[in-house]
């Protein structure tokens, strides 16, 4: 899928319709029961100078979110392991950055990445902006992918973050590509948008070569104080929509289930999955913000009967 048209056409499929094809597509292409468990982990939090205004993070405006400078490669190496004693295989990183600076931080993070590849998970990183010679820098340290979203549509964009464009946006994700580096974009859901602006989102996505290796769809998670404070939540019947329209547009790559599953029920966690979505973030915390209780997600998985390897590492510490 490339035009818009085939996205709209395939998204406004009949629910049962679109929620099979995405299964078949997610059958004959992956694994179906594997369900990637991630963990993400903040290395750099707060003054962020960028405006994105969904953010805890961000400089711009007053939210409870504490600063706290990049964290040393020990602390990350404790919590890297800690998160594969849970079963996580991959763990991310992600500083409150616009750009990381070249110099000891950015070499830091180099190492943060070498250390995550050595315990033998995955490692992905979101920095920022970044050039084509720190690409190079992380892809020689191993990085396994880059997470750089594009958040919503080219049109919506400008009502969402004003500080950056989106062909910036793009630009980093072909320096990723040119370096080797697998790319991780997506979005997020409920900052106001329509549904025809989430489709061009993916349409965007799409037009990517490689395509991306994987696309998170987050849903809002409100952050007081920031402009989305009070954003009403998305339908749900729409996030399913939505991943299984990624799923089919993007065979053979990782949908990820990303923000906002602690508002979602397990009925409605357990369509996405049908739907498409193979990975969640495990772990009570995102970066800022809440994430389900471990017990809550080792309970949900067990249910469906599935990672049932992963689950028995998980019960011993
Ligand atoms: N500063 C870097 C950047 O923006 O590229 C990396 C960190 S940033 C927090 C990573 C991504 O988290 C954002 O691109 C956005 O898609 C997602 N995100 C941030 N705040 C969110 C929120 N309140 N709800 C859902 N997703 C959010
Ligand atoms: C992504 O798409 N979602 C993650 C990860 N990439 C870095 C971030 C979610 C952040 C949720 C809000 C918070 O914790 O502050
Ligand atoms: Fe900064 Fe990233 Fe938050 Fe935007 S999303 S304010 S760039 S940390």
């Amino acid at each position: 899928m490339k035009t818009l048209d085939e996205f709209r056409a395939v998204y406004h499929l009949p629910l049962p319709e679109l929620i099979l094809t995405a299964a078949e597509a997610h059958r004959a292409n992956r694994g179906y029961g594997d369900i990637q468990r991630c963990e993400l982990l903040s290395i750099k939090t707060g003054g962020c100078p960028e405006d994105c205004k969904y953010c805890s993070q961000s400089a711009h405006y007053d939210t409870p979110v504490d600063r706290q400078p990049l964290l040393t490669v020990d602390e990350v190496r404790t919590r890297a392991e800690a998160a594969k004693h849970r079963g996580a295989t991959r763990f991310c990183m992600g500083a409150a950055w616009r750009a990381p600076k070249d110099g000891p931080e950015f070499d830091r993070v180099v190492e943060m990445v070498r250390v995550v590849r050595g315990l033998g998970m995955e490692a992905c990183v979101t920095l920022g902006m970044l050039t084509d010679h720190q690409a190079r820098r992380l892809a020689d340290a191993g990085l396994t992918a880059y997470n750089h979203n594009l958040d919503t549509s080219r049109r919506h964009y400008p009502e969402v973050i004003t500080t950056r464009t989106y062909d910036d946006r793009l630009d980093t994700l072909r320096a990723v590509s040119r370096a080797g580096i697998a790319v991780c974009s997506g979005g997020i859901l409920g900052m106001g948008e329509t549904e025809d602006d989430r489709l061009m989102m993916l349409c965007e996505l799409a037009q990517l070569d490689p395509p991306p290796e994987s696309v998170p769809i987050n849903c809002l998670m409100p952050q007081a104080g920031t402009p989305l404070a009070m954003a009403p939540a998305v339908d749900s019947l729409q996030i399913v929509r939505l991943v299984a329209t990624a799923r089919i547009a993007f065979p053979r790559s990782r949908v990820r289930l990303s923000a906002g599953r602690d508002r979602m029920s397990r009925e409605l966690q357990v369509l996405c999955f049908l739907a498409g979505a193979d990975s969640v973030f495990f772990g009570e915390k995102l970066l800022t913000a809440p994430n389900p209780r471990e017990s809550e997600d080792e309970a949900l998985f067990r249910a469906m009967g599935v990672s049932a390897s992963a689950c028995e590492t998980t019960s011993k510490p």
